[in-house]
């Protein structure tokens, strides 16, 4: 039997051969996205983990979320909540998330097998569906069960035309109960806790073993409506074209200077280009740019969507294209708890594993849980910083205690 540190890896080690074989084989890699067959049959598999791990109570929540208790000794203490999300990208890795839900099974178990018994229940949670999906919605389980997901998201289309609600539907869960408003109430557990790989490449580079999550980023999404002029591609001359692919291909490049022009990290951009028009002997004259933008640096993030907006409609005119921008989605940059980075500090130190504070540029379900708790994140090392992809992997050794050691500064949220 594998050991690490003298304790048997055996169960998680079982643990992750069993949710590999819930995968969509049309892809390489590990595809399990939120509504598959795939994800539905993990979910059964994962219930049935929950009960073999002893926790109480084990039930699909009103918000879809898979849930389990390990009692503690004062049943109407606040609660302590560990967990993360087992859906994953299309293509995606066998860490993103998962690793934080085995995890959390594993801490429940070995307090148990400890025979020691928490003042207060620990409560274990599988949230649903928390990637990126046909709706554009992320986080669904944990954005409900926070109370943040309205009747209005029902209402939301995938490109297919199938409404989240019925997606909801036939996925076996109560639309209605999501958005019912009956959620636990802000302050209701005593902390939130998400162990996570970190998705980007300090801990790799520093050699540290463990993040102590400072912030996660904020993310602003916008859609860029290009309108040029449609045309022969072989009579149009090119200095009178009115290209709409090229305008929004030389404004996807602006967008990258300006992340690369910012402070390291500082902000991220990642952009998607639909030239909406297949034939190849045709000049493009729509075209549609879909940008995120990262960051966890309030200094820069603040206000930059005036600057932005005029950056891509020079661009524009650049190719005599008009522009239309409109931006969809605003979330705030999150900071996690101070108490709770110092208690993970702590921790690490005293289990000799070193660390250093780190900033998030990946979104979490745990950006939900503010509200109900005070909430702290652990970071775990991605080789080359590689995630949402198949060669994302975590390695079970500690790696070589390189650049980090434990600094004394207290990791800031800022
Ligand atoms: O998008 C994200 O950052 C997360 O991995 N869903
Ligand atoms: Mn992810
Ligand atoms: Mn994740
Ligand atoms: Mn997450």
């Amino acid at each position: 039997m594998e050991t690490l540190d003298g304790i048997s890896t055996g169960r998680i080690d079982r643990l992750f051969a069993g949710i590999e074989a819930f995968v969509d084989p049309a892809f390489d890699g590990w595809t399990r996205t939120v509504f598959s067959p795939s994800y539905r049959a993990e979910r059964s598999w994962m219930t049935e983990e929950f009960i073999l791990a002893g926790l109480e109570g084990v039930r699909v929540d009103d918000f879809g979320n898979i849930v389990g208790i390990l009692p503690g000794r004062y049943s109407d203490a606040k609660p302590i909540v560990i967990g993360s999300h087992t859906d994953t990208v299309e293509r995606g890795g066998r860490f993103d998330g998962i690793v934080g839900v085995l995890g959390a099974l594993e801490v429940a178990q070995r307090i148990k097998e400890s025979g020691s018994v928490l003042n207060r229940p620990l409560m274990v949670i599988d949230f649903f569906g928390e990637e990126a999906n046909p709706f554009g919605l992320t986080c669904l389980g944990s954005r409900a069960l926070a109370g943040s997901l309205t009747v209005t998201d029902l209402e939301r289309v995938s490109p297919e035309g199938k409404r989240l609600g019925d997606a909801m539907q036939s996925f076996g869960l109560d639309p209605s109960r999501a958005v019912s408003g009956k959620h636990p109430a802000q302050g209701s557990w005593h902390a939130y806790l998400e162990l996570h790989i970190e998705q980007s490449s300090t801990l790799d580079q520093t050699g540290c073993n463990i993040g102590v999550v400072s912030a996660i980023a904020g993310i602003k999404r916008l859609v860029g409506r290009y309108m040029g002029q449609y045309d022969h591609a072989g009579g149009a001359r090119m200095k009178t074209r009115k290209d709409a692919l090229l305008a929004a291909a030389s404004s996807a490049l602006a967008l990258h200077e300006f992340a690369c022009g910012s402070p390291e990290y500082a902000v991220a951009t990642t952009t998607h280009i639909d030239s909406l028009q297949l034939a190849q002997n045709v000049v493009p004259g729509r075209s549609e740019l879909r940008a995120e933008l990262r960051s966890t640096d309030s200094a820069w993030f603040g206000a930059i969507e005036k600057d932005l907006a005029l950056r891509l409609s020079m661009r524009a005119a650049e190719f005599g294209c008009e522009l239309d921008v409109e931006w969809f989605l605003d979330n705030e940059i999150t900071h996690t708890d101070a108490t709770l980075q110092e208690t993970i500090a702590a921790a690490s130190t005293s289990l000799g594993l070193t660390w250093t504070a780190v900033p998030s540029g990946a979104t979490h379900d745990s950006v939900h849980m503010t509200g109900i708790a005070p909430m702290g994140m652990i970071f775990i090392p991605s080789i080359d910083g590689r995630s949402h992809c198949p060669e994302e992997f975590t390695p079970k050794k500690r790696h070589t205690q390189r650049h980090c050691g434990t600094r004394k500064k207290r990791p800031s949220g800022r």
